[in-house]
């Protein structure tokens, strides 16, 4: 955020679980799709006014955090602004896709790394260490595989998944988990992790925890099998 002294006030719109105090006004709304959701039906609800550029933005916004209206939150109202997004400021969406989903080649050969590679339990928890190396040989970078973790839901059988990357600069793992089933930021609370419900993170300079951690969630796996038998 740059030249943020020139602001009067700080306004801060979310649609994530509350974590710090932001801005002099907060607008926290954990049930809607997404925080550009929230933006449009703001300037909907005002004075504000759409440019192009701005509604084709929002509508990318909206549908890469929603996932393509495939995540919980997504509702009729999510549909209902969209629609009026793309009548009212004639929008060409489907020319906007490249721009959210054009990768490059290595990125897509990565890909195929991480499907080949996920190790399965028998619990339903898919998990894949991601080493330095890898990182290197597939010229991506150490952000790559929590942006794609998204594309390893609904995989038959895996009710949870978790990437784990290791920052040699910074000597930290990451974890990155998702879940269709059990709850994991409960699990990753455990490692001092946090997140949402089917969305967590956990941070560690041990190797060990990480370790503790994908047992931990295929515990969390078995226990949600069992009990919705
Ligand atoms: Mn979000």
């Amino acid at each position: 955020m740059e030249n943020i002294d020139c602001f009067k006030e700080i306004i801060k719109i979310d649609h994530h679980p509350y974590e710090d105090k932001m801005g002099d006004v907060e607008w926290v709304d954990t049930t809607s799709s997404s925080t550009c959701q929230l933006i449009i039906e703001l300037i909907f609800s005002t004075k504000l006014k759409f440019t192009k550029q701005v509604a084709g933005n929002l509508f990318l916004g909206v549908v890469s955090d929603s996932d393509r209206f495939l995540l919980s939150y997504t509702t009729s109202t999510t549909f209902e602004l969209i629609t009026r997004l793309i009548e009212e400021n004639d929008l060409d969406f489907i020319n906007l896709y490249p721009k959210l989903y054009e990768r490059p080649i290595e990125e897509i050969r990565f890909h195929g790394y991480l499907s080949e590679n996920m190790q399965i339990t028998e619990n339903g928890l898919g998990y894949l260490k991601i080493t330095p190396e890898i990182i290197k040989e597939y010229k991506v970078d150490l952000a790559t595989p929590s942006n794609m973790i998204n594309d390893f839901n609904f995989i038959k059988g895996v009710i949870a998944w978790v990437f784990i990357t290791y920052d040699e600069k910074n000597n930290i793992y990451k974890a990155n988990i998702r879940s269709r089933g059990p709850v994991i930021n409960e699990v990753a609370a455990c490692f001092n992790g946090g997140g949402h419900k089917f969305a967590s993170g956990v941070r560690s300079d041990s190797k060990e925890d990480m370790d503790k951690l994908i047992q931990a969630l295929d515990d969390a796996c078995k226990k949600y099998q069992l009990d919705n038998q």
